[in-house]
């Protein structure tokens, strides 16, 4: 057989040398430490590393950005992570890169010169839209900002065969084959997803040949175990990317040579498959292709390195218990990456908070575009984008006018998936941008869930090294005229529930405005709900409190003072609370908690101690309702100070329904509170 010549451009030696670690720490993880019990989640990437470590040292560019999975140790290494690091991080200990609080092979990493890779999901699929996000941040920054480090840079998304049928696979490929990016799909094919062959994942168990049609995307399809094959498939796809044409997925077939975890016997693999893989083990195929290296010196200096490694991590601390809650919300110290904090980006003086109210009243709506428009103004990297969001200006009208006023690179539509915006969202706010999205309607936000949850754990998963702050607005509730069970949704308490996020329910223009521009101008995720039955309502308008106007989260509003009944509400309920309570006149107190996450606790114990009782009114249902969460604080802080049982009114554990008198039965009504008010009142 003539002997091909190793492509130049790869450095062989470099690739021997990291395989060969690779492979080292997982035989170690699997004869010593993982049956020693001080690893307890042991995926092998066996089988897998040629390819991996061949991605890894192209992605050369300080700008470029990569998602990775389980089973991307080699490609860690050949990104520069260190073997101390990844064994700590399989040890559960610090000195490496989540601390100690995430499972040791989901990985992240922040740019060491080069590539920089984004937090990972231990959720499959998930890795995707992120990806699709990051790439959507390099056009913006290289091509709008006209910021040149960004020119050139891709991003990459690893995964494996089965992750090609989750959700989040398909909303990426849609949004980067729509809008052209430069994002590269690194699919690792081993024909197994733990034991489901490929055959359920995509008809005729190939990707690659089934998306060969697909509008805008450039295929390609190779052995990723074959040196030189892996090595040029890699490169065309690296420089298509590169170089602006598009979109490219690439899929190399590889051996899993062991089984999904550590305890996972592959007893489902017929045992012709398992030699058939065997005799596809990149390594002796490298050692073939290198024929002029030393390979035993090679292996013996990585094995005593590996060793020094366990050793080196072993030594590390096991963080301190008392660390574990720290980092779900900024703290101070500004994350390495992801938001404006990093690139020292200061947010222009918000000092007041005190409304200078000038002019006619506004609508709640008027009032979140008017500030939108002013923060968009002040911020270059603030982007605001949704289904409808762009030319229409939002099924709401909320963003009417400001694509118009901003371009279309700042303000736009997006394809109509809520995983593609949440997850594209993180992405872009990890380059260092601030996404607005918009969900449309608070149910639409249901496929979204995984990229939520995802966003909010992700400064504590990477123990403050990086955060995804953004503002994520949706219309909630009833609307002005009717009800439905998909329109009408509030659902703050699933949210209170979601670790991470701060939420916002304003229930007037004012508070709108200044809510609005604390969320813009903060360091962590939050959600701000429109109630929809105020978006164009006589009650919820106000005079516009001045351009620099800014209200802290956790100050609630005392809407009128009482000396009997404490109401806590928020959103359209505290004007029915209002009419509820006009018949006792300065006997029942309200506050309008205004934010959810964090709701000022301090300020309904000291009504509740003051008038000795309580009821809470929300418009989301009973069973599990926010309503608890404020009754069990009393019950525990100020339960001496209770004349009367607590009350809470909300919405019967049922969906709101489309038929008016239905609803009026479900919507908690100013009737229905001013009966709780009553019976408190005269307990
Ligand atoms: C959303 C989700 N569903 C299920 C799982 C459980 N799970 C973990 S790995 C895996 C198989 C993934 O296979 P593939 O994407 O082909 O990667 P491979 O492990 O073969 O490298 C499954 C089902 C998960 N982590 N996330």
């Amino acid at each position: 057989m003539t002997q091909i010549p190793p492509s130049p451009a790869v450095d062989w030696p470099r690739v021997a040398r990291l395989l060969l670690t690779s492979r080292a720490i997982d035989t170690i993880e699997e004869q010593e430490l993982t049956p020693q019990g001080k690893v307890t989640y042991q995926f092998s990437a066996k089988g897998h590393e040629l390819a991996q470590i061949l991605l890894g040292l192209s992605l050369t560019h300080p700008r470029d950005g990569a998602t990775v999975y389980y089973r991307s140790r080699p490609f860690m290494l050949a990104a520069g992570l260190t073997p101390p690091e990844t064994l700590a991080a399989d040890m559960a200990k610090t000195g490496s890169p989540s601390e100690g609080r995430d499972v040791g092979v989901v990985f992240s990493m922040t740019s060491r010169g080069a590539v920089t890779v984004l937090p990972a999901s231990g959720d499959v699929g998930a890795q995707y839209t992120p990806a699709a996000g990051w790439a959507q941040g390099i056009f913006y920054r290289a091509r709008t900002l006209k910021d040149e480090n960004w020119s050139g840079a891709l991003a990459t998304a690893i995964g494996g065969d089965g992750s090609t049928a989750a959700n989040g696979f398909w909303a990426a490929l849609n949004i980067v084959t729509t809008l052209h990016l430069p994002l590269l799909f690194f699919i690792e094919d081993n024909s197994y997803a733990i034991s489901v062959p490929s055959l359920m994942q995509t008809p005729g168990m190939n990707i690659a040949a089934n998306l060969s049609a697909y509008q805008g995307l450039h295929v390609l399809d190779g052995d990723g175990a074959d040196p030189l094959e892996a090595s040029q498939k890699i490169a065309a796809a690296v420089s298509y990317v590169r170089a602006g044409e598009g979109p490219c997925l690439l899929r190399l077939r590889v051996p899993r040579l062991m089984g999904h975890t550590f305890i996972d016997d592959q007893a489902y693999k017929p045992a012709a498959k398992r030699a058939e893989e065997m005799q596809r083990d990149p390594l002796p195929r490298l050692k073939q292709f290198l024929p002029d290296l030393d390979w035993e010196k090679l292996e013996e200096e990585v094995k005593a390195e590996v060793r020094e490694a366990v050793t080196a991590a072993s030594r590390n601390r096991d963080p301190e218990p008392e660390s574990a809650p720290r980092h779900l919300f900024f703290e101070g110290q500004p994350q390495t990456q992801g938001g404006l904090a990093p690139e020292g980006f200061t947010p222009p003086r918000s000092t007041l908070h005190t409304p200078q109210p000038t002019g006619p009243r506004l609508n709640f709506l008027d009032a979140v575009r008017k500030t939108l428009d002013y923060e968009l103004t002040r911020n270059p990297k603030m982007l605001v984008f949704g289904e409808d969001v762009g030319l229409k200006g939002g099924v709401h009208g909320a963003t009417l006018d400001l694509q118009h006023k901003f371009g279309c690179e700042r303000v736009f539509d997006t394809s109509l998936s809520e995983e593609g915006i949440m997850g594209s969202a993180v992405g872009m706010a990890l380059t260092g941008l601030l996404p607005v999205p918009e969900i449309q309607f608070r149910k639409y936000a249901d496929p979204a869930t995984e990229q939520i949850n995802d966003c909010g754990t992700l400064r504590w998963r990477t123990a403050n090294k990086f955060a995804a702050p953004m503002v994520v607005r949706i219309p909630v509730g009833f609307g002005k005229k009717t009800g439905d069970p998909w329109h009408s949704v509030t659902g703050e308490a699933i949210y209170a529930h979601t670790l991470g996020w701060r939420i916002a329910f304003p229930s007037n223009a004012e508070d709108a405005v200044g809510l609005l521009r604390t969320a813009l101008r903060s360091n962590d995720p939050t959600f701000f709900f429109e109630h929809r039955a105020l978006l164009d309502t006589a009650p919820a308008r106000r005079p516009y409190p001045g351009d620099e106007y800014a209200l802290p989260f956790g100050v609630a509003a005392t809407v009128q003072s009482g000396d009997s009944l404490t109401v806590v509400t928020w959103g359209e309920m505290v004007y029915r609370a209002q009419e509820a309570a006009r018949a006792w006149p300065g006997r029942v107190e309200i506050l309008d908690l205004r934010t959810i996450s964090p709701w000022d606790r301090e300020a309904v114990l000291a009504s509740v101690k003051k008038t000795g009782k309580c009821l809470v009114v929300h418009e989301d249902t009973l069973t599990g309702g926010f309503a608890g969460e404020i009754i069990a604080t009393i019950a525990a802080e100020a339960f001496q100070f209770l004349d009367a049982p607590m009350g809470r009114v909300a919405a019967p554990d049922c969906p709101v329904p489309y038929n008016a008198q239905l609803m009026g039965a479900v919507v908690p009504n100013v009737e229905t509170i001013a009966g709780r008010m009553a019976g408190l009142l005269a307990f």
